[in-house]
């Protein structure tokens, strides 16, 4: 990767995708692209579009002007909030995906797809989940999303475009919001930590997910794109995760540093109907046998570090969390 290009770079992983790319390749060399301008580290610590993901022309024109050869499509709308509106969901989360990635076989870019764990569903092995199996999820947010992965395995193979994806967990960090996901109550659960010292879960006791600290996230992104195209056997849709807990497990690690929280319960059942249909944990040997996927952080690890910078920030922070 020289010349990138990022698509949804306000969402939680462009936030820190962005700024991470921008030091690694050089400010000038990363185009953070977005619905719009939010002042602040992306929109001005290197070059800036606004880019709706679904006008091919833009999208196109931008890659042609700055010379891009490669494609980081974040944008996307989560799956809680896909689920309040299932049309328009599909629109930008499966025709974003398309339309990307018609505009990388226009200029020859490399292509980076975020999969997720919504791709599995309730048939699918939901312990040690393997790297191919079944795939039938019941979230219109699952269903783009094993859609954008059968599409670049598609766009490799019928026109050789070096396409590379992550089937994401639940990602947590503290740049950036999530907005919209089923996850998302073990990001909340920090921030209420500091300001509240309790937090109510809307998932409830017992559900296991697999999650991710953001850092890791990051370094995996580039490892896979920038790993040896003859190694990768799977090259899209690589199952990736860290840890694996459930919300109480959370709370035990966050006691260990403020030993008054609490935790209690007010379950959503649309959250926890989701949850309940995703893998409990994934099987990664593939994207570890395959570009050396490895990462850092476990629960103690993730809790210590997420505290300590929310603290560092002050009372305010993670105002406007709630979906
Ligand atoms: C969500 O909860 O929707 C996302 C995901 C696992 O893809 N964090």
């Amino acid at each position: 990767m020289k010349r990138i290009l990022v698509t949804g770079s306000n969402g939680q992983i462009g936030a820190e995708l962005v700024p991470y790319l921008r030091e690694r390749y050089g400010a000038e060399n990363v185009l953070a692209t977005a619905r719009r301008r939010v002042p602040g580290p992306v929109s001005e610590g290197g070059p800036f579009e606004i880019l709706e993901v679904r006008d091919g022309r833009a999208f196109s024109g931008l890659m042609g002007s700055f010379g891009v050869d490669a494609v980081i499509h974040l944008a996307g709308v989560l799956s809680a909030r896909a689920e309040a509106d299932p049309q328009g969901s599909w629109d930008v989360n499966a025709g974003g995906c398309f339309a990307a990635l018609e505009c990388a076989r226009e200029r020859g870019a490399a292509f980076f797809f975020p999969s997720s764990i919504a791709a599995f569903g309730p048939s699918t092995p939901p312990d040690g989940t393997p790297q191919v199996t079944i795939q039938r999820p019941t979230t219109i947010y699952g269903v783009a999303k094993v859609t954008g992965e059968l599409l670049c395995d598609y766009y490799h193979l019928k026109y050789g475009l070096d396409t590379r994806g992550l089937r994401f967990p639940g990602l947590i960090s503290y740049e950036a919001p999530p907005g919209g996901g089923t996850t998302d109550y073990a990001v909340h659960i920090y921030y209420e930590a500091v300001s509240q010292g309790r937090y109510t879960s809307y998932i409830a006791p017992g559900t296991f997910m697999d999650m991710m600290y953001m850092p890791d996230a990051l370094e995996a992104v580039v490892r896979l794109m920038e790993a040896e195209p003859s190694k990768l056997v799977h090259r899209n849709a690589y199952n990736v995760s860290a840890m694996s807990f459930e919300p109480g497990q959370v709370a035990a690690s966050i006691r260990k540093r403020i030993p008054s929280f609490e935790i209690d319960y007010a379950v959503d059942p649309v959250r926890q109907a989701i949850a309940a249909s995703w893998p409990r944990s994934l099987d990664c040997s593939a994207a570890r046998a395959e570009w050396g996927f490895a990462p850092k952080y476990d629960l103690d690890a993730m809790t210590t570090d997420m505290l300590e910078k929310i603290q560092k920030r002050g009372p305010t922070a993670g105002s406007g969390l709630h979906f």
